[in-house]
């Protein structure tokens, strides 16, 4: 047989996520090839250290020389890149093509910006070969025992890359792989993005619950973190909400809580600022992750806010609350606003499906969600179930199932938003998603007063309440005006 001693799968870059997925595929049965670039004098032996420590005497074969690693898999080959984004993925790709056979497939696994990965497909087909954008999420811990794994590109490549993908992946509660297509170019890379994105207000809205428990009850970190421990028995159950308990009772080698230690200062990698450039580009609100994303950059501004500190004095009343009435209130808070950003994400998600006609299946990327990944929780079961309702909701929060959920939680929710203001402690991402929804629930907004501001100083025209939409008129407001409108269009 022609493929006979060849591997199964070919993996580069020996980092923390590819070492940790090909022990995955190892472990799943697959004949695994690796290879990592070797930098003189900087990342000698990557390889051999992994062939003679966590490889040792598993069936992985391991390369220095990307052509005998090639050579090594069968055909048509599957070759996974686990590689810092951006021009790493470019240079390897110029690397493989001339070592190539018709029909192989290349599989980029790190978090590429979908433009690149639309770019990258067009340019693989064009060669003959296949190529794969796939989101992976789970950190290292998900790359070795399971990730949430998003691929999307030349479909052919699908049948062929199912079977190992399925394999490493996490299974849902019900047993399902958190690996299914997602579709054409780079909307894998682009579920990734959004994913992160949510992840990023997932964090933000627990930091403020944990800011409100903390400044305004008082508690302490193990009080804190039973409440934490509570809420994931229930309709919060999630890995964010589970870690967050587990870290608010965490002491280092002192003694002391570590969280207690840690500087506010948070840092960002460029997915939540993604997404929120994509939102923007396709003219859909995406508040609450913008929010978390501009939290952090302000968080980062450590020395400002310590400065400013000092020149505003915030003004506590220090009221006396009732401990269970208040922790109930922040839970509504949390869990609304949480609901508000997943609405907001798959709004996104929908958006792009139509305008790059890629036919996304919403229902199948919740449940994609639901094990390996970060944002991984109990509710993406209720998401999903709403996409695959037969009467398709319009957006997330008027499914019926959510729509009760809102009507419940909005009283405790507005009610904390109004007593953290007054007690002028930020809770940014609670209040946004509050505002959100109150737009989105009021039929009028007083948006004809932009319109009319627009048309009064650059004759953007408007349209009329008395007249049919589509209509747009320009008025001639200081009577010394002309008639002349400016083009009607949006970006
Ligand atoms: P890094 O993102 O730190 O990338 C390091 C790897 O890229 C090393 O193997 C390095 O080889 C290789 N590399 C670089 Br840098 N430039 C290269 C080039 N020009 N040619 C070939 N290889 C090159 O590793 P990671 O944290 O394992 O992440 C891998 C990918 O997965 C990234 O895109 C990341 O965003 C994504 N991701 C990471 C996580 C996570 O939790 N870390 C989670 C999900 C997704 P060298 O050893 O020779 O320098």
């Amino acid at each position: 047989m022609a493929n006979q001693n060849k591997t199964d799968i070919g993996l580069i870059g020996l980092a923390v996520m590819g070492e940790n997925l090909a022990l995955n595929m190892e472990s799943k049965g697959w004949h695994v090839s690796v290879y990592n670039r070797t930098v003189p004098g900087v990342e000698e032996g990557v390889v051999e250290r992994f062939l003679n420590g966590r490889a040792k005497g598993k069936n992985i074969e391991g390369f220095t020389d990307i052509k005998a690693f090639v050579d090594s898999i069968a055909i048509p080959r599957k070759i996974m890149m686990m590689v810092r984004a951006g021009s790493p993925v470019d240079e390897l790709m110029d690397q493989l093509f001339p070592l190539l056979s018709p029909g192989d497939i290349l599989i980029d696994g790190g978090n590429s910006n979908y433009e690149d990965t639309n770019r990258r497909v067009q340019l693989a087909e064009s060669k003959g070969f296949l190529f794969v954008g796939s989101g992976v999420s789970g950190g290292e811990e998900g790359a070795l025992n399971g990730a949430s794994i998003m691929p999307g590109g030349s479909e052919k490549a699908w049948p062929e890359v199912k079977p190992i993908l399925q394999s490493i992946a996490a299974k849902a509660p019900d047993g399902t792989p958190c690996c299914q297509w997602v579709g054409p170019a780079g909307s894998g890379h682009f579920v990734k993005m959004i994913h992160n994105g949510i992840e990023y207000g997932d964090m933000q809205l627990i930091a403020e619950a944990y800011w409100v428990m903390k400044k305004l009850l008082d508690l302490t970190n193990e009080e804190m973190a039973d409440v934490f421990a509570r809420w994931n028995e229930g309709k919060l159950r999630s890995y964010l909400i589970e870690i967050t308990a587990n870290i608010l009772r965490h002491k280092d080698k002192s003694g002391g809580y570590l969280i207690d230690k840690i500087l506010d200062a948070a840092g960002q990698k460029g997915t939540g600022k993604w997404s929120v450039i994509n939102a923007m580009e396709l003219g859909m609100p995406l508040g609450l992750i913008a929010t978390a994303v501009f939290e952090r950059s302000l968080s980062s501004q450590k020395d400002l806010r310590h400065l400013a500190s000092k020149q505003f004095q915030c003004q506590h009343t220090q009221p006396i609350y009732n401990k269970a009435e208040l922790v109930k209130n922040i839970f509504s808070a949390l869990y609304a606003s949480k609901l508000v950003s997943y609405a907001q994400g798959f709004a996104v998600l929908q958006r792009a499906s139509d305008a790059f006609g890629w036919h996304l299946d919403l229902a199948s990327i919740a449940r994609m969600w639901r094990g390996g990944c970060i944002i991984r929780s109990i509710f993406l079961n209720d998401i999903a179930a709403a996409f695959e309702a037969t009467d398709k909701p319009k957006h997330l929060l008027l499914a019926p199932y959510f729509k009760e959920e809102m009507k419940t939680l909005l009283p405790g929710w507005k009610s904390l938003v109004a007593e953290s203001m007054k007690e002028e402690l930020p809770v940014p991402a609670f209040s946004s998603a509050l505002n959100y929804f109150y737009s989105l629930t009021s039929a009028d907004l007083p948006a004809n007063l932009v319109q009319a501001q627009r048309d009064y100083f650059g004759a953007h025209t408007f349209e009329r309440k008395d007249e049919l939409r589509g209509q747009f008129f320009h008025e001639n407001w200081t009577g010394h005006g002309g008639d002349t409108k400016s083009g009607t269009y949006n970006v």
